[in-house]
Order: C-alpha cells, then structure tokens, then sequence
C-alpha cells in the first residue's frame, strides 16, 4: 500500500475557514481511502508551540516547526493538512523550500476581513477592535497574501463555495496533478 506524502498549506485570516476546510478535506481524503494528518495552528499552539505568542518572532517558529512535523508527515507517506495563518510570505516560502516540486501545495483561503469578521465566531475580532487583544491579524498585525498560492479560494459574487465543494477544489487538483 504505496501512498505519496505531502503536505496541504492552508494560509489565511482568523475565522476565513481554514479549520473547516482542513477537516472537510481530511474527511473527503478518508472517504477515497488516503490518510491524512491535520495540523491545525489553534491545536498545536495547546501542545508542541504553547511556548509561543503572537509576536512575529513566534509566529515565524510557530510556522518553523510546523512546517519541520509536516516534512516528517509527508515523509512517511502521510497527506498532512496545515491550517495556519501564518501571515509571513517568507516563513510560508521556508517551509514550502523543506519539500521536493510539487509537494507542497499551498491553498489561500481569500476571505475578505470583512467577512471573517462578521464571522468571528469566537469573538476575537470584536476583542481586538475593542483593543483588548493586541497584535491581531488584519486589524493591527499584517497578512501578505500569497502571489503564488497552487490555489486560490474566493468567494462568487458574494458568495462562498461550501467547505465540501472546496474540499473537491483541492482534491480534483491532488488528482490532476
Ligand atoms: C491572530 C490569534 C491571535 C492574534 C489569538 N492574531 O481563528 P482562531 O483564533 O481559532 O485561530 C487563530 C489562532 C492563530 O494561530 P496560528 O498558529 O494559526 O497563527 S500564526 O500562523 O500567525 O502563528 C485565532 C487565535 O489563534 N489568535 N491571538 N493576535 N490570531
């Protein structure tokens, strides 16, 4: 039982459904019997990265490591989600130069702030404008959007796409390429 590994860069605002997509995906992986691993920024910042803030010292180690367990991931033939924000095109870019052409396939989730922040499903958003969280992405902390993503997810005409009808986006890409 031959699989290739790789790893799936989710990049993208708070609450633009990185999560969602990352768990969709997996699911639609399963169900065409791959294996996967989710490595999800909220989630590893419990365990692995607890020592790490929002600084953008931390967040660059926060990706550095990230992106050093989902090498290992893709290694040993896994297909390994990462939903991060990981706001720096440089931190994105070191972990994309760890893997060989073609296995690392990074997907920009391109919500608008405003919509991620109508969203804010754990109010955060709300918290940062009151300027009770400091250092926020897309209020007062920066996000360079990718220039190179191998996809790009958007909303139509106001629209977005269901978390399954991304999840097929990436998954037709898998098997094109
Ligand atoms: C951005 C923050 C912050 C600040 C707490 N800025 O939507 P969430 O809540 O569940 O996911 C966000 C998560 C971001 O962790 P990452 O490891 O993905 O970030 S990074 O890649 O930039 O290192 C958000 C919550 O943590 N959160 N404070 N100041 N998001």
């Amino acid at each position: 039982l031959q699989q290739k590994g790789c790893v799936i860069w989710i990049t993208g605002l708070s609450g633009s459904g990185k999560s969602t997509l990352a768990c969709a995906l997996s699911r639609g992986l399963h169900g065409r019997g791959k294996l996967t691993y989710i490595l999800d920024g909220d989630n590893v910042r419990h365990g692995l990265n607890r020592d790490l803030s929002f600084g953008a010292e931390d967040r660059a180690e926060n990706i550095r490591r990230v992106g050093e367990v989902a090498k290992l991931f893709a290694d040993a033939g896994v297909i390994c989600i990462a939903s991060l924000i990981s706001p720096y095109r440089k931190d994105r870019d070191a972990c994309r130069a760890l893997l060989s052409e073609g296995e690392f396939i990074e997907v920009f989730m391109d919500m608008p702030l405003r919509v991620c922040e109508a969203r804010d499903p754990k109010g955060l958003y709300k918290l940062a404008r009151e300027g009770k969280i400091k250092g926020f992405t897309g209020i007062d902390d920066p996000y360079e959007p990718p220039l190179n993503s191998e996809i790009v997810l958007q909303q139509k005409g106001g629209v977005c796409a269901s978390p399954c009808d991304m999840a097929g986006t990436v998954i037709s890409y898998l098997e094109d390429n």
